[in-house]
């Protein structure tokens, strides 16, 4: 037996423009996993969704405006696939309040900071806390420090990253990065297998896990 992914909303299309997304397979689909990410304009969120679905990079990637969606799937220890609909809101300050329509209902979040900048961890602490406030109480997090690329530039350690998400329990912590795809996979994966295990699926990650840099 699988994981019970969410429920599926009745509706379709226009459900966009409210943070949830269109249906497009009958009871049968995959478990479905609603995934927001959320952090800093220039983090690298964009590109992370853009690494992990389409393997690709885009070193003058344009700021979000709103959000965008997009769907990927991805298979667990246990062999059921889960489909990924991923939320990529835009960390510009003006939409911040639109954050909310995003992360109600979502499964799962990626809050991301950028090595390279003390004040885009501040902000994910932030989003951290409105989190924990705001969402469902069984919201899988995982902290993301991104840019490990940029090792002479960094000034937030790994250990600074992983104390925090210690300190909130069972938030996972992950460094990547969306240039050379380090982790990036490691990332949508871990969510997979711990959503998953906390749903009963038979063979997925029993505990949280802490994935440090290496590995794509
Ligand atoms: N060196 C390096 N640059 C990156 C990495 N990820 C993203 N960037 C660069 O950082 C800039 C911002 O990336 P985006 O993905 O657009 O940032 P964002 O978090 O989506 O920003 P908003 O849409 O404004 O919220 C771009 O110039 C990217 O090329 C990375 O892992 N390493
Ligand atoms: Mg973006």
């Amino acid at each position: 037996m699988g994981c019970a992914g969410s429920k599926a909303p009745a509706e379709r299309a226009d459900l966009r423009a409210v943070g949830r997304a269109p249906v497009d397979a009958g009871p049968a689909a995959a478990p479905r996993v609603k995934l927001v990410l959320l952090g800093d304009s220039g983090v690298g969120k964009s590109c992370l969704v853009l690494r992990y679905v389409r393997g690709q990079f885009d070193e003058s990637s344009k700021v979000t405006v709103g959000a965008a969606f997009m769907s990927h799937s991805v298979q667990v220890q246990d062999g059921t696939v889960v489909k990924f609909e991923i939320w990529d809101t835009a960390g510009q300050e003006r939409y911040s309040s639109l954050a909310p329509l995003y992360y109600r209902g979502a499964s799962a979040a990626a809050i991301v900071y950028d090595v390279t900048n003390p004040e885009s961890f501040a902000k994910a602490k932030y989003w951290v806390s409105e989190l924990q406030k705001n969402a469902s109480g069984d919201i899988v997090i995982v902290l993301v420090g991104n840019k490990t690329d940029l090792a002479e530039l960094r000034e937030v350690s790994a250990e600074e990253g992983q104390e925090y998400a210690a300190q909130n329990p069972p938030m996972l912590f992950i460094e990547s990065s969306a240039k050379t795809a380090a982790n990036v996979s490691r990332i949508f994966e871990t969510v997979a297998e711990t959503f998953c295990s906390a749903r009963g699926g038979q063979g997925a990650a029993a505990q949280p896990q802490v994935v440090q840099d290496g590995g794509a």
